[in-house]
């Protein structure tokens, strides 16, 4: 049996491009155009985006607040080693800040700044993850730029969320563009910004949270050189960070989606080796940086701190699923942004919210190698285009449908379990998530009462029995992993054999 997690390879994937700009604009006044038209600019940067943001003011609903995040488990592929990952570093939020050497030349005009990083939660708002500061015009102290975390709702620290600011030396004013949901506490994040001269963007786990091009040409010129300071874990104005950190990148291009996910990845390509200015793997930190007035450098992360699986796992989209702790959350029932009265009103009242709008969705179909078994046929899909059309013409809005075909016997052999990590199968803990007929019940972790059912006469006899297929009985002694037997696609569970 092949199992496959990765949120992204829904056999069907549905494209929502959302409905057009105004898709959740809430009309309000005190909200600057400029800040409408970075909201539209993060909007059309993040399918689907608005359906899962809430207004202002509403984001704190007592249900969202106590939502508890399910425990994520590293991978089990994670936990081999390799020496040029680094080490992860806890910054206390105590003088344990770092301030980069003079000496090393800080990126004028493009940049990218890139990093692990495991905030804990409780930062205060707002907090500075790593920062460019200019030491000797004190009278704007928000020169540079920074990244950190810092509270997006009116309501005290409710939202937080990554933030990227910048503010060039010819600018009058500083742009921040936020991350499009709260930073996850205690769980890896791979955070990326970068500034082109023309757009700034920030990145969370390789997608793309936000954007602006309200800010224009180089950070600062040659003149300033000499006053301008980089710090990680905080700055000046103590709004530091309480953490881990690990393996800081800093560029001297603004680097693309693909290459960041590169990176993310740890993989490296010797060509963009040039463009680098900085790695920092804080094996030796006091090699490039200084610590501030009677501070020390970070610590390595207590318990060990190693990070989910790295690098070396094969290329493709399977790293992901153990890189990213990550995991598909539905929005959470009766709080998206079309449940909100205030939003509803507005569309009732303003009829012009209610023109005509498209909305186009893909429709992923796997088939087998002999374009014979589609994951969904023709009639499906067809039904079910001419179903939403029914359901929203009413509603001035249509929809287009695209349908994408991929052959491949193997990919439509995979099973998808939303959640289901695939290391959970069979970890001796049953994972609801995983509790399925198609992976044995957990490989039957889930099924603490029926572990002593399987008699001996049936073991290894030449048949899979579904009651000896768990690790405990070495999966009927190999007999559900052995093709000559069975159906291995259904039947076997042994993460280690080549047929599951
Ligand atoms: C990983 O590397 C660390 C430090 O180099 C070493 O102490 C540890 O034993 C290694 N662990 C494994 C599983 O190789
Ligand atoms: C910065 O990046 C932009 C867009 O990639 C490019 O056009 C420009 O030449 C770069 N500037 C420098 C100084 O490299
Ligand atoms: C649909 O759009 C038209 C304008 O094109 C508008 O007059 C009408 O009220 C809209 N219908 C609904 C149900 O919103
Ligand atoms: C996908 O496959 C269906 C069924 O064979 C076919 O009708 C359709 O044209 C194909 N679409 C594309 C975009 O290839
Ligand atoms: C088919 O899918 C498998 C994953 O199940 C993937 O590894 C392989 O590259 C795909 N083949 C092609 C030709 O895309
Ligand atoms: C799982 O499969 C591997 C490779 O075929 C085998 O070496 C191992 O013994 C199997 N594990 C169990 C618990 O049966
Ligand atoms: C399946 O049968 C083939 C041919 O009889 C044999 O070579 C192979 O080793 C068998 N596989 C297993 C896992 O027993
Ligand atoms: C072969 C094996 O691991 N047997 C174990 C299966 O589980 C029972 C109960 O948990 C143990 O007692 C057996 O030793």
């Amino acid at each position: 049996m092949k199992l496959w997690t990765s949120p992204w390879v829904f056999c069907l994937v549905i494209l929502l491009l959302c409905f057009g700009s105004e898709c959740g604009t809430v009309q309000r006044k005190g909200r600057s155009k400029r800040e409408l038209v970075r909201i539209r600019e993060a909007k059309a940067t993040i399918p689907g985006a608005c359906a899962t943001r809430l207004p202002r003011g509403k984001r704190s609903l007592p249900g969202l607040e106590r939502r508890v995040l399910p425990h994520r488990r590293r991978s089990a592929q994670a936990v081999e080693n390799s020496s040029d990952r680094g080490k992860s570093v806890y910054f206390t939020g105590r003088g344990d800040q770092l301030r980069l050497k003079p000496g090393v030349e800080i990126p004028r005009g493009n940049f990218t700044l890139e990093m692990w990083i495991k905030p804990e939660g409780g930062q205060r708002s707002p907090t500075v993850i790593a920062g460019l500061y200019d030491k000797c015009f004190y009278a704007s102290s928000d020169r540079g730029w920074l990244l950190g975390i810092e509270a997006v709702s009116e309501h005290g620290n409710r939202d937080p969320r990554f933030f990227f600011s910048l503010k060039t030396d010819r600018a009058h004013k500083v742009t921040s563009i936020h991350s499009n949901a709260r930073y996850v506490p205690n769980q890896w994040a791979h955070v990326a910004v970068t500034y082109d001269g023309v757009y700034m963007k920030l990145f969370v786990n390789g997608a793309q949270v936000g954007v602006s091009r309200e800010q224009s040409g180089d950070v600062f010129s040659h003149l300033t050189k000499k006053c301008k300071v980089l710090m990680i874990g905080g700055n000046a104005l103590n709004h530091n960070y309480r953490g881990a950190v690990e393996r800081v990148g800093l560029w001297r291009q603004a680097r693309g989606q693909r290459q960041i996910i590169r990176d993310m990845q740890g993989h490296e390509d010797p060509q963009d080796l040039p463009q680098l200015v900085i790695r920092e793997t804080f094996e030796h930190p006091g090699r490039k940086w200084l610590t501030v007035k009677d501070g020390s450098f970070p610590q390595p992360e207590q318990g060990g701190g190693w990070r989910v699986g790295f690098q070396g796992l094969g290329g493709g989209i399977g790293n992901s699923e153990g890189l990213l702790d990550t995991m598909l959350e539905p929005p959470p029932c009766g709080q998206t942004i079309c449940d909100n009265i205030e939003v509803i009103k507005n569309y009732n009242n303003l009829w012009n919210f209610r023109r005509p709008k498209k909305v186009r969705y893909r429709v992923i179909n796997i088939w087998d190698d002999t374009r014979t078994r589609p994951t969904v046929t023709d009639h499906q899909i067809s039904l079910q285009h001419q179903q939403l059309n029914d359901a929203f013409s009413p509603y001035n809005i249509t929809w287009e449908l695209s349908i994408y075909n991929v052959t491949n016997s193997s990919l439509r052999n995979r099973l998808i379990l939303a959640n289901c990590d695939i290391s959970k199968v069979g970890d001796d803990v049953c994972d609801p998530e995983c509790n399925h007929p198609l992976t044995g019940y957990d490989a039957g972790d889930c099924m603490s009462g029926h572990r002593n059912r399987c008699p001996e006469s049936k073991q290894g006899n030449g048949v899979c029995d579904p009651e000896c297929n768990c690790e405990n009985f070495s999966y009927d002694l190999g007999d559900c992993c052995n093709p000559n037997i069975t159906d291995v696609t259904k039947t076997c569970f042994n993460r280690s054999s080549p047929y599951k």
